[in-house]
């Protein structure tokens, strides 16, 4: 699938820009749209070194698109939890390249969480994220169950879901939720020179630390520090590795080529 509409996909100097693009629908999530940013999370784990997320307009995401009352209602929700919801979210959360959220207004629902499920989010100082959820009388999905305690605490996570009030960005930063709250006059600039980094960056590093940081939530100790030996070892035989030591010894700054 190239030819999308309920997104936009750019690649450019090994960064992917995937841009939410329903404006006039607060970037809400369609099963088009889903579909849409699985399979390109998946091409762009192919194409570049950096995916950033994005919204087009003045949203991140507002969620589920909750515009035809009569079919929402109707939609059996665990379906199309299972079916489309899930398969979106791994692909972001299994994407082996870094991920970066740069959430540029409201998230909203289902797309705070889809902001959580990538590695680093960066937002505007003028955005925010509510999960909305009981407000329409369901519960927070979309990995908000999973990620939210972990990032900011049990205390802070229950009153974000029982309450569903906007978390402004940088509440949202201080409170662990997110990486950085940038000034909006800052952010176009801010998320491309933070996407840059990652893009020149030690790829294969990048890839074993951050399937790492996920596996620490289910290891003990011992398994972890075998976790880490294991995949340092892999690191130990990239380029890359390298490249970065007799970059150090030459006083001078790496040339990675991500592998
Ligand atoms: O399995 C399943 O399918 C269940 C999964 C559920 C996951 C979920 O995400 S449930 C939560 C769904 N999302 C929400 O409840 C959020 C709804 N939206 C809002 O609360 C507010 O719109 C925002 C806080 C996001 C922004 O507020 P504001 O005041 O800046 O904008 P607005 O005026 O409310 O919205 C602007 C337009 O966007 C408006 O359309 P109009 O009147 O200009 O034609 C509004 O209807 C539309 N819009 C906003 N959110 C949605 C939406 N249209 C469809 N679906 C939306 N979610």
């Amino acid at each position: 699938m190239t030819d999308y509409s309920a997104i936009t996909f750019d690649v450019e100097d090994d960064i992917a820009i995937l841009r939410l693009n329903r404006p006039d629908k607060m970037n809400a999530l369609n099963a088009q749209m889903r579909a849409e940013i699985t399979d390109a999370t998946i091409a762009a784990a192919r194409s570049a070194r950096v995916l950033v997320l994005t919204g087009r307009g003045r949203a991140f995401c507002a969620g589920q698109d909750l515009s035809d009352a009569g079919n929402v209602a109707a939609l059996d929700l665990e379906r199309v939890l299972r079916d489309e919801y899930v398969p979106m979210l791994r692909a972001i959360s299994d994407c082996p390249i870094p991920t970066i959220a740069a959430v540029n207004g409201a998230a909203a629902g289902a797309g705070a969480n889809l902001a959580l499920a990538a590695d680093v989010v960066i937002a505007a100082d003028s955005a925010y994220f509510t999960q909305a959820f009981t407000r329409i009388g369901l519960m927070p999905d979309a990995g908000g169950t999973y990620w939210l305690p972990r990032q900011m605490g049990a205390a802070k996570a229950m009153g974000a879901a029982l309450f569903g009030e906007p978390i402004g960005a940088e509440d949202a930063a201080a409170w662990g939720m997110i990486w950085e709250a940038v000034p909006d006059t800052e952010f176009d600039a801010h998320w491309r020179s933070r996407a840059a980094h990652l893009a020149s960056g030690p790829t294969e590093a990048y890839r074993h630390l951050k399937s790492a940081l996920r596996a620490t939530w289910s290891n003990d100790g011992d398994t972890q520090l075998d976790l880490e030996a294991k995949l340092q070892g892999a690191c130990g035989q990239t380029r890359d590795f390298k490249e970065g030591v007799v970059a150090f010894l030459d006083k001078r700054k790496p040339s990675f080529e991500g592998r």
